[in-house]
């Protein structure tokens, strides 16, 4: 158990901060720089020098960071850490030629996680996902995403959800939830979607809602899973419940899902490997941020690279993130998946860490709280022992995290 110093109003001084602040130029980079943490926001972020006077300083611990990096804590902006079970009889089989939807038709893929997954109790939930949540949080992940996915039932939907609200009560980090019922349709719904969106999406959807477990509701748009009409439907609903909107769409083809998406002002598009110029368009429009998720690329041996030539001339936020899944990306490294941003999606090393903090916070729609360390944010930061920002990305299975602060409160490792 991570042990939390009790909340300081504290000064950290001779730091090289990389801000992310939208208002200065690339990384935001303070050379000799302070913050001031009060009542675990940010008081004063900038130059040593322009620190203020000194009565904002009174009982306020001073920590010289020597010199040394901080960024924003990092986000984690689309997982699915919460699940029962694991998938490596698939990997297996994977690596014997079959591809992930053919997998997935023959009874495989999300729905073989689903009975691992209602198997469980809640806190059977919470106890399976912490080795996950864990790992990511000692890489200076402050701020993650979960998604439910694999209960496919109502109860089972909410147990996930109930799951991943505890996971950010009895850890320091923020968890920010999302309904993805329209994941997968259940083995007892073969080949009727219109039916379980009706008996199950919509009535979870408002039932999450009542118990506040939800912050956005997803889905899965493809061929193998929900088409755009079915989609359409599952976002009217949670419009109607005044809830955001984010998808998984254009990951195995290009159904026009982001197009939808972009329609309903969705926080992210996510995976978008078959995105076109028409979808590029329709998110540039809409402000929605392009989430890239290379584990998955990776993992399911996927060659067709997202657009990312298209998605910067556009404008469009590129964020990245683990979608750490038992099937396509169990990957939990943000660290690793800012490597793997750069190395296959030729993201620079800026992008790779906008993406994993400013860009990835506005997936979640907390740009106002957090993902960059600018005055009256949560202090949420991280300190690195590297000698330059682009080592955190030119990394490969490594970490030089010193400690972090999360709302205030520093972190020990
Ligand atoms: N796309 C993915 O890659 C994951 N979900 C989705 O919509 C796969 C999740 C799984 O295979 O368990
Ligand atoms: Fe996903």
């Amino acid at each position: 158990m991570d042990q939390i110093f009790s909340r300081p109003n504290a000064l950290y001084k001779n730091a090289r901060i990389g801000t992310m602040d939208p208002t200065r130029e690339g990384l935001g980079i303070i050379d000799r720089g302070a913050l001031l943490v009060r009542d675990g926001r940010i008081a004063f972020v900038g130059e040593e020098g322009d620190l203020p006077s000194s009565e904002m300083l009174t009982d306020t611990a001073v920590y010289d960071l020597e010199g040394r990096w901080v960024t924003p804590g990092l986000v984690d902006c689309h997982t699915h850490i919460v699940h029962g079970g694991n998938r490596a009889r698939e990997f297996e089989m994977r690596l014997a030629g079959a591809s992930y939807e053919e997998i997935a038709r023959a009874g495989g893929g999300i729905v073989s996680t689903v009975s691992q997954t209602n198997a469980l109790t809640v806190e059977q939930l919470v106890e399976a996902s912490l080795p996950r949540l864990d790992t990511l949080i000692a890489e200076g992940v402050t701020t993650i995403e979960v998604k439910s996915g694999y209960g496919l039932t109502i109860e089972g939907e909410l147990n996930m959800l109930r799951a991943a609200r505890r996971l950010g009560d009895i850890r320091p980090v923020r968890v920010v939830t999302s309904y993805l019922a329209a994941h997968a349709t259940p083995a007892a719904y073969k080949g009727r979607n219109a039916d379980y969106i009706a008996d199950v999406v919509l009535p979870g959807m408002a039932q999450a809602k009542a118990e506040g477990l939800i912050d956005a509701v997803d889905g899965f748009c493809e061929g193998i899973a929900f088409s755009v009409a079915e989609i359409d439907t599952v976002f009217r609903h949670a419009r109607d419940l005044g809830l955001p909107v984010k998808l998984h769409a254009e990951q195995l083809s290009n159904l026009g899902g982001a197009k939808l998406a972009a329609s309903f002002g969705a926080l992210s598009v996510d995976h978008v490997e078959y995105l076109d110029d028409e979808g590029v368009a329709a998110l540039q429009a809409s402000g929605t941020v392009a989430v890239l998720l290379p584990g998955a690329f990776y993992a399911i041996h996927e060659t067709r690279k997202p657009p990312v030539a298209a998605l910067r001339s556009a404008g469009v936020p590129i964020a990245i993130a683990t979608d750490c899944n038992p099937g396509t990306s169990p990957l939990t490294s943000l660290l690793l998946t800012m490597n793997m941003s750069a190395t296959l999606f030729g993201l620079t090393v800026e992008e790779c860490l906008i993406g994993a903090t400013r860009n990835a916070a506005r997936a979640l729609g907390i740009s106002t709280e957090t993902g960059s360390l600018e005055v009256g944010k949560s202090a949420d930061f991280a300190v690195w022992d590297v000698e330059s920002l682009a080592e955190l990305v030119y990394r490969i299975g490594f970490n030089p995290l010193l400690l972090h602060v999360f709302k205030g409160e520093r972190i020990s490792l």
